[in-house]
């Protein structure tokens, strides 16, 4: 052996693990199965960047250490590779999306392997391959054949530089407050046109009672159900000259408080009532004006507006009172019913409002006395409300619920502020909608999807291959330019046309996990069995930016699934981290535009995978944002370097034993290391392994068995040196990464027992004491096992038990 030589080393174990395919995972295998996913990039431009450095090599070490505690890993990787950023790029360029995102995908894959992510390549999906979007067609007509998909009047953002649908995640606001797209910050519009949409409002409950049940930080749970947003109250109809003017109120106690009712400037009752109005003219031109306000800002805003529909007046459904009507831009008309009851006494935007118009306020709840704020929104005692005065708010709320609908005037009511999903672009670069349009307005599946010939035979539709894919001036997709592709025929044999628009960029990602598991499959989107064997996914990684989109849409489609009994349970995954952002040297957002992009290829080539790995990991949590450091790095390449050189004294001095104070430090590295990597902190890890370095050098003779465990534990972290070491110290034919992690022997360790506090149902009841070595199996049976804690078992049944290496137990019943 000679220096160490970082590109000879990587090159070399980079095409041996692919050729040997080190990292297959076996289906059915009888090893216990973990399914390790990381989002799969989107390739664009020319390999991995920065932001994916972190993204994937936390979970590769996670996934390599699981591998060798003896799982039988699945840590899959692929391309979701529709969408706008790749079309954008070819509308620049000039160059076929095609072609752009195959060379990209290519040299993604390269990078990958420059890395030495432990990847099942075999597994290898690409979202763009009509083999991969057959399923996602047929996926999408399972939801058409449910009722799930509908073509629909939709209010939509419209993109006018980019000529296409955006949703409302997908619009930003800029600092002046004008509505922007996320992608090319263009200005954006709102627009009425007919769209795909998903009815992913008819699975709020079951996305957030599924919650529950699955292990997502509290952050990510709780920005799902503030997206879902649902709320209970009541629908009640005012009358108004005789027509109904209905409110959605999350506070039917405070009915007594209404005191004026306000209408969206969108609400289709406005065109009757303006006909009662004395002031047309004026409302009319209000109207106008809110539609160049996006929704943030009408809600938002403090300074609230509105106008009077002078000479209407609706009726107070208990007292009969006339009660003033406003047009009012704070309520929305894709909420409740587009109508508010206004009670300023009770409510801040209500209160604000009033304040503005000059309406009145009658406070319908008792002000506690110690309360200090301006405005009263909690519940309490009823005043002013007639022959209910003294009644619990929370109380007389039920008792009119129970009288609107005893008299008909109003009903129980919950409302969400999850919206159904738009489910078509006007672009492209995306999975053609596999239906027809028929002469007489019908629209039709292209095929029967429960009969598997006439799958094979008209699935996939292919996007063909058009020279001219640039989005059309009048936002119409441009297949539609394609007439030979669009005028087809129906069964019968009569002119139709083909659905011309596209899925949006997320239609793929929503069931790639689940290809995943059988992903050359040609008869179904995956085989029963395997999908039983390897899901749910065990640990997903990957951003926070997909918060509400992705994981919301994907946890949708996969619960529509289970509902049609094609998936075997109800959840995909069941533990969920994101991750944080590397940042430029200088702290700010890596932006080419600013010059601090770091090219993690090019640190490849001059410090090795390896000591990028395990700088990455250095950093900090994977789930904190960092600026890159190049002193870390080169301190990780040092670090490299001295192992490197140590292994070749290891090897010539060939001791048989080692001394004590090595066996000591061995045992607490493999120890430590092991439950760091358990709780994903690599930093930590990887600073273990510079203290058993830096302690060796000077604590006696090392054996070659010793110095072949500390290669093992090496191994997630850099898996290049380890294996090229392992390979000259060893003898062995087999790649390190496929050996057994080497076990801690408890003698070595300093403080050989531990005490561990036992939590049950959230209170803690006991303290186990044992050794610090045993494994984690061992520690939950002799938790179970303790006299206290089987006494507090009894016997309810264990839903849970959750382990945290060294610090606590804990146990739901
Ligand atoms: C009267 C009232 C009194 C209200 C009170 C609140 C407090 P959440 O909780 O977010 O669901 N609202 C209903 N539809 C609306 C719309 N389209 N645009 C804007 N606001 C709307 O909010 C429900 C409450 O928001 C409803 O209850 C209604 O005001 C208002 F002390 O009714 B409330």
């Amino acid at each position: 052996m000679g220096s160490y030589d970082h590109r000879e080393i990587e090159k070399k174990w980079a095409d041996r693990w692919f050729e040997e395919k080190t990292y297959q995972a076996k289906d059915f295998s009888d090893k216990p199965k973990k399914y390790i996913l990381a989002e799969f990039p989107y390739p664009s431009g020319n390999a991995l960047h920065a932001g994916h450095m972190m993204r994937y090599t936390v979970p590769d070490v996670y996934a390599r250490y699981l591998r060798m505690k003896g799982y039988n890993v699945l840590f899959p990787m692929g391309w979701d590779a529709f969408g706008l950023p790749a079309e954008n790029f070819a509308v620049k360029s000039g160059i076929h999306p095609a072609i752009t995102t195959k060379k990209a995908i290519e040299s993604y894959r390269v990078s990958m392997r420059k890395m030495g992510y432990g990847i099942d390549w075999e597994r290898e999906i690409d979202t763009t391959d009509p083999n991969y979007y057959k399923w996602t067609q047929w996926l999408f007509l399972k939801f058409f054949q449910q009722g799930l998909a509908e073509y629909r009047e939709m209010p939509i953002w419209w993109c006018e530089q980019l000529k296409t649908v955006l949703s409302d995640e997908e619009v930003l606001t800029d600092k002046d407050g004008n509505k922007i797209s996320e992608r090319g910050e263009y200005p954006v519009e709102r627009k009425l046109l007919k769209q795909w949409v998903l009815k992913i409002t008819k699975y709020a409950d079951k996305l957030l009672e599924g919650l529950d049940q699955i292990e997502f930080p509290e952050a990510i749970k709780s920005a799902q159900r503030s997206w879902i947003g649902r709320s209970y109250g009541a629908n009640v109809s005012f009358s108004v000259n005789g027509t109904k003017l209905e409110v959605f109120t999350t506070r039917p106690d405070t009915i007594f408080g209404v005191t004026y009712m306000a209408i969206s400037p969108e609400s289709p009752i406005l065109e009757t009532l303006l006909r009662s109005a004395v002031n047309t003219e004026e409302v009319t031109e209000y109207i106008e004006e809110s539609k160049r306000k996006s929704d943030l800002e009408k809600l938002k805003s403090k300074d609230k507006t509105g106008v009077q529909l002078e000479g209407v007046f609706a009726k107070h459904p208990f007292t009969g009172e006339n009660i003033p009507l406003f047009v009012a831009d704070y309520v929305l008309m894709d909420y409740g019913t587009g109508v508010v009851m206004g009670v300023p006494a009770h409510d801040e935007r209500d209160f604000d409002f009033a304040k503005k118009l000059g309406i009145k306020i009658i406070p319908v709840i008792e002000t506690p006395k110690d309360f200090e704020g301006k405005l009263y929104t909690g519940s309490g005692k009823m005043i002013n409300s007639a022959e209910y005065n003294g009644l619990d708010s929370q109380d007389f709320s039920e008792k009119v619920i129970k009288r609107l609908e005893k008299e008909g005037i109003g009903k129980r009511e919950t409302q969400y502020k999850l919206r159904d999903w738009i489910f078509s672009r006007q672009r492209y670069w995306g999975e053609p909608i596999p239906l027809i349009h028929t002469h007489d307005g019908e629209i039709l599946s292209i095929c029967d999807i429960d009969d598997p010939k006439d799958v094979d035979a008209k699935l996939p539709l292919r996007l063909p291959d058009v020279p001219d894919y640039t989005p059309s001036s009048d936002g119409a997709s441009p297949l539609e330019r394609n007439k030979e592709w669009v005028n087809t025929t129906d069964n019968e044999g009569n002119p139709a046309r083909r659905e011309t628009n596209t899925m949006p960029n997320w239609a793929g990602s929503c069931w790639y996990f689940i290809r995943f598991v059988d992903p050359k499959n040609s008869e179904s989107f995956a085989d029963v069995e395997k999908m039983k064997y390897w899901l749910p996914v065990d640990k997903y990684f990957g951003g926070a930016e997909h918060t509400t989109m992705h994981l919301l849409y994907s946890r949708f489609w996969y619960k529509f699934l289970f509902d049609q009994g094609l998936v075997p349970n109800q959840e995909p995954y069941m533990w969920r981290m994101n991750g944080g952002l590397l940042l430029g040297p200088d702290g700010t957002k890596m932006s080419k535009s600013k010059g601090n992009v770091v090219e993690p290829m090019d640190i490849v080539e001059n410090y090795g995978a390896d000591a990028l790995r395990a700088c990455i990991c250095f950093l900090g949590p994977y789930t904190d944002t960092y600026p890159w450091n190049i002193n870390g790095i080169k301190s990780t390449w040092r670090l490299m370097k001295n192992i490197h050189d140590f292994h070749q004294k290891v090897k010539s001095a060939n001791a048989e034993i080692s001394s004590e104070n090595v066996l000591r430090a061995l045992n607490k590295l493999i120890f430590n290391v092991s439950s760091m990597i358990e709780s994903l902190k690599m930093n930590t890890a990887v600073s273990e392994v510079m203290i058993f370095m830096n302690s060796v050098k000077d604590s006696g003779e090392i054996s070659q068995d010793s110095w072949m465990k500390f290669l093992k534990v090496l191994a997630p972290l850099a898996p290049f040196l380890a294996e090229e070491l392992w390979h000259n110290i060893s003898g062995q034919e087999t790649s390190i990464h496929l050996q057994p992690w080497p076990e801690v022997e408890a003698r070595y360790l300093e403080s050989e027992q531990i005490i561990i506090p036992v939590q049950i149902n959230g209170k803690v009841r006991a303290e186990v004491t044992f050794n610090r070595a045993l494994s984690d199996d061992e520690v939950k049976a002799m938790i179970l096992e303790d006299q206290t804690v089987k006494k507090h078992i009894g016997t309810s049944e264990l839903k849970k038990f959750i382990y945290v290496p060294g610090k606590i137990a804990n146990i739901v019943l």
